[in-house]
């Protein structure tokens, strides 16, 4: 490897902003050192976050004996807030988002570096709040991530301290987004037409709009349950004249678009991903960059296939779940277009394209329960139990995490400037992978046999099954912490990363690793789209 190959970290480290040490990151304007910042609070929030998972399954193979009820419902409460709003929502977006979409465009930075700083303080001190009010006050939390009327608005527990931190973290999504659709229709470099960006900078834009334009309508809910709380005015109970319904509608009006504000980014990985190990050009450039806006419009549209059992006018189940079909539309175009771009290409199994594979399998097993909930007679009898436990965890966790990590193998190179161990990662991915299955796929077993969620203890028939998803939950947790400390000590210890370790194409991987402070010596001139192969 040549010396222009590979500048040294240390340049990276101190050639930004005015600020020197502890200061220059916590001030830090440049993208990708708040792209690492975010990076590394986002992974402690998921290692909370799946820590209390781990504890909820021990509860569930001897209940009562470690965990008591109360303590139960605070463990899925804060287990669900945490991987929700701290680890998958603000996920690739913040971090990976962050650091790769100015370089992806040929830019030196985001178009507002300071709201970009504000945005991660407004991330750190939401979810500051969020841990804090396990701990001060009425007790941590314990409606559930949904927070609920009328019951959120009765329990004595700390819940105003929680929501205050999640609308924080609105708007610290809502700035990011704000950021992301100006940095794209500002900052391309000069002859980047917005159709020779890479598709990864589509599914942020996408995503974005989601954000800027769903997140408000959360903020705006969960502040009138505080009021409500404080001020008994009568939005939500009913013993006030309010209505819990109306809150599940304002609640899921944005929390449906946001499991795409999840899903997109992820997507957005894997394409860049596929060329690159297959060879080839993307097959179907134009109808992957759509899809993504598709999916990000039909979402606003679904939102009421979580209200089928809530009291609802048959014509309105009807179209809901009608519409709710209509979303595995554009996300076939991706798989399609996913699986024709490996078609026939010189693949190389390294572990960016296991890790995407394996998205694309967990994520069609979610899609395809998505659909058996979305259809309203089987959504009666499944709604409430483990079947839905099982879903969700495939889409978020098996979908957008696992995408998530297949952009860490990816990119951990260009971001460190170190390769990780290959064989570590492949080794770490297949008992991820085992557990992963072991755990959730169990769970829709319990969910046809009537296993409720959201239940502290329960009927002998179910012990089977509750004591395998356990067991896979610790194989699952040894898998993650070896793909962790392989990270970890890849960082120290890992050789250098030469430029380009995979031969991609697109722009990031024609600057050093990492990249310098303002990513490009001279402006690049672009002339043609990305993933140039055959
Ligand atoms: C090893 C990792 C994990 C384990 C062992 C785990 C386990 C569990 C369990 C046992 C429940 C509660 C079941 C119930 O009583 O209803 C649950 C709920 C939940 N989990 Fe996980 N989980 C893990 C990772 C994740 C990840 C990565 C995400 C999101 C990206 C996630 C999101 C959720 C959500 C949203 C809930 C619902 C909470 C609620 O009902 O309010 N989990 N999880
Ligand atoms: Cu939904």
């Amino acid at each position: 490897m040549s010396q222009e190959d590979s500048v040294s970290r240390e340049s990276f480290y101190k050639a930004t902003g005015r600020y020197r040490g502890v200061l220059s990151w916590i001030l830090a304007t440049d993208h990708k050192r708040i792209g690492l910042m975010y990076l590394t609070a986002i992974l402690t929030f998921f290692s909370i976050g799946v820590t209390l998972g781990v504890l909820m399954r021990i509860n569930l193979i001897s209940p009562g004996r470690f965990i008591s009820e109360r303590v139960y419902n605070s463990l899925f409460t804060i287990h669900g807030v945490i991987q929700i709003f701290l680890f998958i929502i603000p996920g690739i977006p913040a971090s990976l988002g962050n650091f790769f979409l100015p370089i992806l465009i040929g830019a030196k930075d985001v178009a507002f570096p300071r709201i970009n700083l504000m945005s991660f303080w407004l991330y750190l001190a939401g979810g500051t709040l969020l841990i804090l009010s396990i701990f001060v006050g009425g007790g941590a939390p314990d409606t559930g991530w949904t927070f609920y009327a009328p019951y959120s608005i009765r329990t004595t527990a700390n819940i105003s301290l929680a929501l205050f931190g999640v609308i924080l973290l609105g708007f610290s999504s809502i700035f990011t987004g704000l950021n992301f659709i100006t940095t794209i229709h500002r900052l391309r470099a000069p002859g980047m037409k917005i159709f020779h960006m890479p598709l990864f900078c589509w599914s942020l834009y996408a995503t974005a709009w989601t954000q800027v334009l769903a997140t408000p309508v959360l903020a705006l809910t969960l502040l009138l349950l505080i009021l409500e709380r404080f001020f008994a005015i009568g939005f939500f109970e009913p013993k006030l004249g309010g209505d819990p319904i109306l809150y599940e509608h304002m609640f899921w009006i944005y929390s449906h678009p946001a499991v795409y504000i999840m899903i997109l980014p992820a997507m957005g990985v894997v394409t860049e991903i596929f060329p690159v190990f297959a060879k080839r050009t993307i097959f179907g450039y134009k109808a992957i960059a759509f899809s993504s806006l598709g999916i990000a419009f039909f979402g606003y549209l679904v939102w009421g296939h979580h209200m089928f059992t809530s009291g609802m006018s048959d014509t309105s189940r009807i179209i809901f779940s009608f519409i709710t079909f209509l979303v595995a539309v554009p996300t076939g175009v991706k798989v399609f277009n996913w699986v024709a771009t490996l078609y026939k290409g010189s693949i190389k199994l390294d572990s960016p394209l296991i890790y995407s594979l394996t998205f694309i399998f967990l994520f069609s097993i979610a899609g395809l329960t998505g659909l058996m909930i979305g259809t309203l007679s089987l959504n009666l009898y499944l709604h409430g139990t483990y079947f839905i436990v099982g879903h969700f965890h495939y889409t978020m966790f098996g979908g957008a995490g696992f995408g998530f990590f297949a952009g860490l193998h990816y990119w951990f190179p260009k971001m460190f400037g170190r390769m990780y161990h290959e064989r570590t990662a492949k080794i770490s991915w297949f008992i991820m992978f085992i557990g992963f299955n072991v755990l959730y796929f169990s769970m829709f077993i319990l969910g046809l046999q009537g296993m409720p969620r959201r239940y502290f203890q329960y009927l002998p028939r179910f012990y089977t099954n509750h004591v395998i998803s356990t067991v896979g939950s610790w194989i699952l947790a040894a898998g993650l912490i070896l793909m962790f400390g392989n990270f970890i000590r890849a960082l120290f210890k890992g050789e250098k990363a030469p430029m380009n370790p995979w031969g991609g194409t697109t722009l990031e991987w024609q600057i050093p690793s990492p990249p310098p402070a303002e990513n490009f010596e001279a402006t690049p001139v672009i002339e043609h789209g990305p993933y140039k192969y055959d």
